[in-house]
This record gives structure tokens, sequence and C-alpha cells, in this order.
């Protein structure tokens, strides 16, 4: 066995021997007192071997380089001067792996490392407190995500990756050889959950990998990210972004109660919203204008008008519904008062969309047309549509990217600090 304990449980272990596993974290060696603070994923402990009250070959072991990994069997003992309170005296000092290459940057953080080199070097900067703090966090997040779908009855489904026709529309999309014939990576979920619907699930979430081959190059943007998704049969628009709403405050507020630890070392007072303020894009559209900021009905926000519209609201957290049908995918529903409006909607957390969605299009005339309208060719879709032909019922979904919204809620510049091994325009390694 290589250890009994984790390091964060042995405060009150006092007097017990325990065997403790893990990674030198900083070594002192005062001629007669050898420090070694032993780290693991719970904490980090100080092992404190005296001349003379230790074997010679336990002082001896524990001449190693900082990162080496190594097994640590002692009791725990009362210390006044140790930061947890206690310390291990040890009775077996092993090293488990030596280290072989130059250890590329400071795992304490006293040394500040360049993010290109953390992300070179991932296996290693994922040993730093912060980064860990931040998977920890987006555990807890899709963990509340996926907690929240089996409350309210969905069923998880796991679609496929590789598909013959762009999910989303655009040009955007990873090709690949498929035997004899091209296929894409998907970039969402979107068509195979919807079919889920039409196949009588009702209501199907799932968390999935989805591909982008967006050539731009931003903080927020990345070339593999991953949504967690949601499809509502039965369901109007205003059901979907309640439960939109309610899944995004629940995954905020588990955080907020989990994950204390890291939103301190993160620096971050999270604040769980109780509602979040709807706005139509219209309504957003009259309020820039009316402010002096020039913008013109039927174009997307981009970052600055969206950094306006923070400054008009007073708030940062907020939906945005009823969009340009033109701006949007092609199957969202057209508004049955104004086809040139759909019933699309957003939710911007913090100032980022992190969430996107739509009733869609249930009716296979309407879809083809819609299809038609962005240039696609319905025949590269006739498997989807075809769907539709044989009993599809009203539907409505979302997406939340858990890259973006892990970014958030850790209070992040770059969505590369939120993704273990991002994949962007230049890095394909890790
Ligand atoms: P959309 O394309 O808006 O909608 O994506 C939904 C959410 O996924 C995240 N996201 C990204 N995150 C990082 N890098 C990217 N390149 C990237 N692209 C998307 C964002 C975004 O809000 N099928 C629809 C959803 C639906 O209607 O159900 C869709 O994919 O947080």
């Amino acid at each position: 066995m290589y250890r009994t304990h984790y390091v964060s449980e042995t405060k009150g272990m006092i007097g017990k021997e325990v065997t403790l596993a893990g990674w030198v974290h900083e070594v002192r060696d005062l001629g007669k007192l050898k420090f070694v603070q032993l780290r693991d994923r719970s904490g980090i402990i100080q092992v404190t071997a005296k001349k003379g009250r230790e074997p010679d070959a336990v002082l001896a072991e524990m001449n190693v380089p900082k990162e080496t990994v190594v097994m640590v069997t002692g009791v725990v003992t009362e210390s006044k001067i140790a930061e947890a309170g206690c310390e291990l005296i040890p009775s077996k000092f092993a090293v488990l792996n030596e280290i072989t290459a130059k250890v590329p940057f400071e795992v304490t953080g006293k040394v500040p490392a360049d993010l290109d080199v953390r992300l070179d070097y991932r296996y290693v900067d994922l040993r730093t407190e912060k980064t860990a703090a931040i998977f920890a966090v987006r555990s807890v997040i899709v963990n509340a995500f996926r907690e929240k779908a089996l409350d309210s009855g969905f069923v998880e489904v796991h679609p496929p990756t590789i598909v013959e026709a762009a999910t989303e529309g655009g040009a955007d999309v990873f090709k690949l050889q498929y035997f004899e014939k091209e296929a894409f990576l998907v970039q969402s979920p979107q068509l195979y959950k919807q079919m889920a619907v039409i196949g009588g699930m009702d209501k199907v979430f799932m968390t999935v990998p989805v591909f982008r081959a967006e050539k731009h190059n931003t903080l927020s943007h990345l070339n593999e990210a991953t949504q967690m998704d949601f499809e509502m049969g039965f369901a109007t628009p205003e059901q979907a972004i309640d439960m939109l709403e309610a899944t995004t405050i629940h995954c905020i507020s588990r955080v907020k109660e989990k994950c204390e630890k890291e939103l301190k070392i993160l620096g971050r007072e999270l604040v769980v919203p109780q509602k979040i303020p709807r706005h139509t894009y219209t309504e957003l559209v009259e309020k820039l204008n009316s402010h002096g900021v020039k913008f013109t009905w039927g174009e997307d926000f981009s970052r600055e008008t969206e950094a306006k519209l923070v400054e008009i609201l007073g708030y940062s957290t907020y939906f945005v519904t009823k969009w340009p049908t033109a701006v949007r995918a092609f199957y969202s529903m057209p508004s049955e008062e104004d086809e040139k409006i759909c019933n699309a909607y957003d939710l911007n957390y913090e100032g980022l969309e992190i969430s996107s969605g739509a009733q869609r299009i249930h009716r296979p005339e309407l879809l083809i047309k819609a299809l038609q309208n962005r240039g696609l060719n319905p025949s590269d879709f006739e498997f989807y549509v075809n769907a539709f032909r044989v009993g599809a019922p009203p539907h409505a979904g979302w997406s939340i990217g858990l890259d973006r919204f892990t970014m958030k809620i850790c209070g992040l510049h770059n969505i590369r600090e939120a993704t273990m091994f991002p994949r962007d325009r230049v890095r394909l390694k890790p």
C-alpha cells in the first residue's frame, strides 16, 4: 500500500502512525534538522527528522530534489511551528521515483511562470495550488449540472462525435477522412439531442466535447470546447430559459457551498444570483442607441457593445431573448408574430456569453426553408429533416460552455486556464 491516508486526514491523528505519499514540495537542511514538505492533492505536511533521533538512513534518503515522488511512514506529532499544527516524524522515507529532468518552473508558485510554459508542462502546472483549485471547481460545476438534470427528470445521452453534416452550419468544421467518405467532427450535439427528443426521450442532457475550426485567437474561444446541453420536448422557450436560469444558479451555488477553500485560493467572492434579468434583443438595441451608442438592429453584439451594455444596465449577468433570425443558427424557431425575430436566447454571465439556445423549428418545410436561407443544402441534412416527418414534438433547449463558465466562476482572464489541455489555433500538445 502506497498510502494509508491523505495529508488532510492527518489532522486529529496525533500519536498515530500513517503512511503518506506524494511530491517533495520544499526541502530544508539545517544540518542536525532536516525538513521536507510533503504535498499530495489534499495539502502539505512537514516531515521533520532530527540527527540522532531518526535513523541516519532516513536522513540520507531525505536528500532529494523538489518534486521527487516519495512515500513516508511516520508518527503524526503536534507542532507549534508547523502551519498545519502537526508534523510527521519519519521512520521510513522511500523515493518512489527520482527526478531525471529539470522541473520547468516552481510548483510553490513563488516564481510566477508564463501561461504558455505552464501549458507546455500542464502535468506540472496541475500540481500548483491555483491550477488544482480551478479543476476542483470545474468538477463541482459539471457535477452540479448533472445533479440538476437528474433531479429534474432528464436522461443522460451520448451523441456521436463523428458526423456527416455540419451541426451548426457554416464553414468552421474540422474535416476528416472516414473510410471512403468525408466526415466532420461535431460542432455541437445539436441535431442528435433533437432527434433523441423526437425519439420520445423527452428530456435529455449531455456533457460533450465539441470542435470548432474557428481561426481566431481570443481569450474566450477554443477549438475544442466542452458543452453541457439540455433538450426538452413539449417545452416553450420560456420554460427552457427558466431551466437554464435554475441550472446556472444551482451550479454557482454548489461551487460557493463546496469550494470555499478553492475560491479563497483563487481570490474569488462568488455571488449567487437569485434571479437573472431578461431583456429582448430589440430592447437592448434601443438602450444602446438612447445612450448614444450607434447600433443597427440586426447586427450581432461585439465585445465592445457588450461592455457598453454592462455599463448601461449596471449588471453583467442577464439573458438576451428574441434575436434577429438572420444572426442565429438555422434550427431556431422564428416568432409567430414576426419571422425576422426568432425564439433564441443567450445567457451572459459576468459579461461573457456562456450559454445559448432556442426553441427549435419542428416543422420540416420550415426547416428546409431555413437551411436554404443560409445557403445550406437541405439534402446534406436529409437524415435530420426526415426525423421531423414522423412525429416531432415542439421542443427547446440550450447549451452551457463549461470552459467559459469555469473561467468566469474562477475569475480567470483566459479560457485556456480553465481547460486542462486546451486546443487552440497553435496548441495541439500535450
Ligand atoms: P453555441 O455555438 O452558442 O450554441 O455554443 C454554446 C456555448 O458553448 C460555448 N462555446 C465555446 N466555448 C469556447 N470556445 C468556443 N469556440 C465555443 N463555442 C461555443 C459557449 C456558448 O455559449 N447548439 C447550440 C446550443 C443550443 O442551441 O442548444 C450551440 O452550440 O459558452
